[in-house]
């Protein structure tokens, strides 16, 4: 099973990273990350075997994210697979937070990736301009809670992504 560990945003600033997504594919093309998926990758696990993914869920449901937000008002792009992101300051909570979930998987004995974190939200992958200029200015703040154990399958071009369990508020 294919597992990360993500911030998912409530359903009004889904639709407006929907909104940036739609306005950067028509600057940049690509492939647009659909709704349903936009998220923010706090740890990626790669695959597990179902027992560990139990376990995983078993340590997610007992475990407190420290609550926090998270000012999106930037564009980015990591050029070689062709990124197009949103993000803000490099130096926020979230890179607390995912240092902090990285020790303590660690501790239960599960690598994860990144290891340098940049927080970020996908909007395309395979894009075939970077962002410029032109791309609109905006700024969204985003409280988040709890943090999310996703498993993600493979449909047709794309992933599904289905929530496993979430941490404890
Ligand atoms: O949220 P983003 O798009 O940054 O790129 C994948 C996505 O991150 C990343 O995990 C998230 C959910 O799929 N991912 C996929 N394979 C990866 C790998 N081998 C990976 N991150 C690190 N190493």
């Amino acid at each position: 099973m294919r597992l990360f560990l993500a911030l998912v945003p409530p359903p009004a600033l889904r639709r407006r990273f929907g909104e940036l997504a739609d306005t950067a594919y028509a600057h940049c093309s690509g492939k647009r990350v659909p709704d349903d998926n936009l998220h923010l990758t706090l740890a990626f696990l790669g695959e597990q075997p179902e027992r560990q993914a139990e376990e995983l869920a078993d340590w997610l449901s007992g475990t407190r994210v420290a609550p926090g937000q998270w000012r999106l008002d930037r564009w980015g792009h990591f050029a070689r697979p062709g990124i197009v992101w949103i993000g803000g300051e490099p130096e926020s909570d979230l890179v607390q937070l995912q240092q902090s979930l990285r020790a303590e998987l660690e501790d239960i004995g599960i690598a994860s990736q990144p290891r340098r974190f940049t927080p970020h939200v996908t909007l395309l992958r395979r894009a075939e301009q970077p962002p410029g200029p032109s791309l609109p200015d905006f700024a969204e703040d985003w409280s988040y809670t709890r943090a999310a154990l996703v498993l993600s399958e493979p449909i047709g071009q794309g992933s599904r992504y289905t929530p496993l369990a979430w941490s404890r508020v």
